[in-house]
């Protein structure tokens, strides 16, 4: 791997234990950079990134600008799910390395003026876990069954599963075991894979258990917790069967829907994170909870960050905004009055790794598919990569000038598109295997970043191995071709987020700006003006210096699908 570490930026050292005044945290505007561990960076060569290969790695993200990095889960796992089943929650997956280089990435991040969030997965653990093992050996009426969600099944034997609810990756939710004297027996929930049993957030016994995991790497030094799953957790009493789907709507589609579904969104969930609000207290630092919860409309996802609650809830509104001016200008007036009515910022976000990348997705015909639902060869509604880039450069732009804290997705500050080319057999998402792979799922956008355009794996890994194939045109994206020249997608990121910094972008307001029409996003936030242009029609550049612009001007005009930044001043 090359060394990166010649970096001129300055930055500070981090020092986790010490507070800013209330309405000063650093989280209200901080820009937070997803690290998907096992696509990231591999210095131990089996073709999976590692501790090690982030921490090496680590410069290159301060020389972009973030002030966080957020690392999806690389505790002990199975990997069933790419490690959201945690069979050790205090404890580094080999795969991934061990605990002490766990510290020596905080360390290194810190050093460099990074924060750390790690990612905490309290709806279900793996089914590998000491914990479920437990319950299957100790039989039905046990203690430790009723750490889980163990029910008799219905029918004259019990054969046929409790209720009707879905597995959100596909086919039923409830798996029957076998009992220890070989007869089958009761039935368990899991709302995703059955490699993932949920727990029963009605016994103490689970919250106290998430406490001292809470606890174990606070002490440790990270700076917050992203909360997977965060509306789940709490079922409804009875478990009532779901409503049968409206015409032409699955079942799974119907669960998505959190007023309706009896795991989502129950009012009791709160509790919960007012419980992990006062043990995050304890601590001197600005730790930060992340709510990853998919409910909408905004005015009810804001409930999660309530004063005594969580900090941050991601904001999937706006992830699925479709490329509409109109739509964009909405959406972001509700993200900010909904947020800001229970004193939280909002959170801007447009990728993760659960999602088509947005490049791609600006370039589908139709903006009808479900993100999740991925995309590959034999899908009908193929993107236009040059239409998506061009795009995705635009959206990122605008997203980057918005007030609050924006949450990127590794890759995309490359400009990666979501690889579609992929073979079955490689294909590793659950959602993939569980829907005979009618669902894509999610591999496309968790290949393995290029680092390096000449380097085996594209820099990836010094052996050459990837646990997803990378596809040769990755080599057109790699960091180093990018680095240093201003047309490309990552210089484009990188003075985004210095501008964002220098003109405190993060904690100003928008300020709609009037005569622009209907298919031009045109605000002003501090001392800059930011100019969307989504319409056909080119627009004319208002007065002032030009700091950014997403895509060249044509005739000292703002052409279609481009961003620029103006100086207001
Ligand atoms: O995702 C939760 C979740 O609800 C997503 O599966 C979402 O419903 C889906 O992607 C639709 O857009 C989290 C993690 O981010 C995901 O990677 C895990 O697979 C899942 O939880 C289970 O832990």
């Amino acid at each position: 791997m090359s060394n990166e570490s010649t970096t001129s930026v300055l930055h500070t050292t981090i020092d986790h234990r010490r507070s800013s005044a209330p309405g000063q945290e650093w989280w209200r505007s901080a820009v937070i950079y997803q690290i998907y561990p096992r696509s990231f960076a591999d210095a131990s060569g089996d073709g999976i990134g590692d501790l090690a290969g982030i921490t090496e790695r680590l410069p290159a993200l301060r020389e972009l600008g973030v002030d966080a990095v957020w690392l999806s889960p690389f505790f002990r796992s199975p990997q069933r799910d790419a490690g959201y089943d945690v069979s050790d929650y205090c404890d580094v997956d080999p795969i991934f390395g061990t605990l002490s280089d766990f510290d020596a990435l905080r360390d290194r991040a810190h050093g460099l003026g990074l924060r750390v969030i790690v990612d905490l997965v309290p709806n279900h653990c793996s089914s590998d876990h000491p914990w479920f093992q437990e319950a299957l050996a100790a039989g039905p009426g046990s203690p430790e069954r009723d750490r889980f969600m163990f029910r008799e099944g219905r029918g004259e034997h019990g054969e046929l599963p409790p209720n009707n609810w879905q597995s959100i990756f596909g086919g039923n939710a409830w798996t029957r075991v076998v009992e220890a004297d070989g007869t089958p027996g009761q039935w368990y929930l899991h709302i995703f894979d059955s490699s993932q049993p949920d727990f029963n957030w009605k016994n103490p016994w689970v919250w106290e258990q998430f406490r001292q995991i809470l606890r174990f790497w606070l002490d440790r030094g990270v700076d917050g917790f992203r909360v997977d799953v965060a509306h789940g957790l709490m079922k409804k009493e009875g478990l009532p069967d779901i409503a049968e789907p409206e015409v032409g709507e699955s079942l799974a589609e119907g669960m998505m829907k959190p007023d309706e579904v009896p795991y989502w969104a129950q009012p009791e969930v709160h509790d919960v994170y007012r419980d992990w609000h006062r043990v995050l207290a304890e601590y001197e630092g600005d730790r930060v909870l992340c709510a990853e919860a998919w409910v909408e409309p905004l005015a009810k996802a804001a409930l999660w960050v309530r004063s005594d609650e969580m900090h941050q809830a991601f904001n999937f509104s706006y992830l699925g905004t479709p490329w509409e001016a109109p739509r964009l200008r909405a959406v972001i007036d509700e993200s900010i009055a909904a947020f800001e009515s229970v004193g939280a910022p909002s959170t801007w976000v447009l990728s993760n790794h659960d999602v088509v990348r947005h490049t791609s997705r600006y370039g589908l015909s139709t903006y009808g598919a479900a993100p999740a639902s991925g995309i590959g060869p034999r899908t009908e509604d193929k993107p236009d990569d040059v239409l998506g880039l061009r795009r995705g450069r635009a959206a990122s732009s605008l997203m980057l000038a918005l007030p609050g804290s924006a949450y990127l997705y590794q890759g995309e500050e490359l400009g990666l598109p979501e690889v579609i080319e992929l073979d079955d057999h490689v294909r590793e998402d659950p959602t993939f295997h569980r829907t005979n792979g009618e669902v894509y799922g999610r591999d496309g956008c968790r290949v393995p970043i290029p680092w390096e355009t000449a380097a085996p794996a594209f820099g990836f890994s010094g052996s050459g191995e990837s646990w997803l194939p990378q596809p040769a045109t990755f080599a057109r994206f790699a960091r180093d071709v990018q680095r240093g020249d201003p047309a490309s997608t990552l210089e484009l990121y990188r003075a985004a987020l210095s501008l964002r910094a220098q003109h405190e972008l993060g904690s100003g307001a928008v300020e709609w700006l009037p005569g622009y029409g209907d298919d031009v996003v045109a605000l002003r936030n501090r001392s800059v003006i930011v100019i969307a242009n989504l319409g056909a029609e080119p627009v004319a550049l208002p007065e002032g210096a030009l700091l950014l612009a997403s895509n060249p001007l044509e005739g000292g005009m703002v052409p279609t699908d481009t961003t620029v930044w103006i100086a207001a001043d």
